[in-house]
Order: structure tokens, then sequence, then C-alpha cells
């Protein structure tokens, strides 16, 4: 079967919009605009965004509300739990396809003691999800008490080299801030695309300076969620994001 990726690709490139938030780290991270569903699928509408990344609940309950691609997240977990990270599968390959996803995300959290049954987990999703030509998003985060710099190049290249042999057709790393270490992970990433998450609110100059390394280190684009939509103008910082990734908006 072939795979479905130009889909969620506009010139091979990518903007997605993440919004899964919510569960991962509560109601924190909203104010009374963003915590409703309905300003984040405006904002992925009016910015034309390559795909809006939700879980399974807000994608069923705001259905007709989604005018981009959807990218279902099938695991997830929240921030209360102390202790080794775990993120579970909650929803299935066949219910993001009748939610019309496009495509599925899944995170691994790479070092951690229950990093097997998260690789376990995401094998039987690929297998599946490919079957039909579903592309598959590995979200690849170093987390755990074995993981000592989690922002170290060496390990965001490791991420990138499991997201190729995993067999994920993109990945979503995090950017530790240095070009090189970030262009190491990309060689690594082999033929797997990788997207870089956008992390907590930063002042808008750092965040375009580091969009353009990004885009330079071989990156496809972002899957970037607080940056935006907690900003004052998301549509504003929606255009300049455009214009780095496609040079123009
Ligand atoms: P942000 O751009 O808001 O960082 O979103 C990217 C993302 O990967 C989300 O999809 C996810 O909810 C969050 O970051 C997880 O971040 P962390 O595990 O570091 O708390």
């Amino acid at each position: 079967m072939r795979l479905k990726i130009s889909q969620i690709l506009k010139k091979g490139k990518a903007l997605y919009l993440a919004y899964d938030q919510g569960l991962e780290h509560g109601p924190t991270d909203f104010n009374d605009k963003n915590v409703n569903p309905e300003y984040i699928l405006e904002i992925s509408e009016k910015g034309k965004y390559t795909a809006v990344i939700l879980q399974k609940g807000i994608a069923e309950k705001y259905k007709e509300k989604i005018k981009v691609p959807l990218i279902l997240k099938l695991n997830g977990k929240t921030n209360l739990l102390k202790g080794e990270p775990i993120s579970r599968q909650l929803c299935t390959v066949k219910e993001a396809v009748k939610l019309g996803a496009s495509a599925v995300g899944y995170t691994i959290y790479l070092g951690s003691l229950h990093e097997s049954t998260m690789l376990q987990e995401f094998e039987k999703i690929q297998r599946e999800a490919h079957s039909i030509g579903l592309p598959v998003i590995a979200w690849i985060y170093p987390r755990g008490k074995s993981v000592k710099n989690k922002s170290s190049g060496k390990l965001m290249a490791y991420c990138a080299r499991v997201g190729l042999e995993i067999g994920a057709d993109i990945i979503k790393i995090k950017y530790n801030g240095k070009f090189k270490d970030l262009k190491w992970a990309v060689k690594n990433a082999g033929r797997t695309k990788v997207v870089i998450a956008g992390g907590i609110k930063k002042r808008e100059t750092l965040l375009l300076k580091q969009v353009r390394e990004i885009m330079k280190a071989g990156c496809i684009g972002l899957a970037i969620g607080r940056n935006v939509w907690q900003s004052s103008n998301p549509l504003q910082l929606t255009n300049k994001l455009k214009k780095i990734i496609w040079g123009k908006s």
C-alpha cells in the first residue's frame, strides 16, 4: 500500500499545530481563549496549517470544526505521576481512520524503564497504519532516570536514528539550540523526515532564529503548539513561520 504522506505535507514541508497539551500538562498552559478547542481549530484553518494534532476526545467532539488534515495522537499521559515515564495507547488506528485522520502519532520516551513497552506498541501501530498507507509520526523524547542530559546532541541524534530504525515516517524531536547537533541528528534520521517541537513559549526573535536554523539543518518544519496559541497574535506569528518554512506566507 502506497504511503499517503503528501496529505500532511505541502511542497515537502510541514507546519503542524499541536494541541494535546491539555492531557500532557493540564490546564496550566491555557487562558480563557486557548482553553477552547474551537479557538485553536480556527487558528489552524485561518493559518492554513498543514495539519492539526489532537487526541481523540477533541477530534470526536469538535469534528465539524476540523478544516485541515488531522494527525491523531494515539497515546498520551498526564504529568501527575512521577517516576519512569510511560505513555500508553489510548486510541486505535481504526478509530483514528474513522475520525478522518490523515496520519497517526505516538510518543516514545527513549531511555525510560518502560521504553520497550512503548517501542512494541509503536511497532503494532506502525504495521497496521502502513498496511492502509497511513503515515506514522513518532514523538521521540529522551526521558527517565537513566537519561543524564536530555538535551545532549548525542541523544538528539540517537532519537532521530531510532525513528528511522523503527519505521517512523516523520519524527518529532526537540531542538537543543545547537545547529551542528541538529544537522547531525537530521543526517541520522536518513529518509525519515524531521519536525521540531516548539516547547514553552519563548521570545519571538529567538523562536524565529531557531526556526531558520531548523530549516537550514534539513528539517521539514515544525509541530508547534504553545508558542502559537499562547501568542497575542497567532496568525501574524504563523505567517512569519510560514515565510521561513516555505519562503513566503
Ligand atoms: P509545544 O510546541 O507546545 O511544546 O508542543 C509540542 C509537544 O510535543 C506536544 O505535542 C506535547 O503535548 C508537548 O510538546 C509535550 O511536551 P513535554 O513532554 O516536554 O511536556
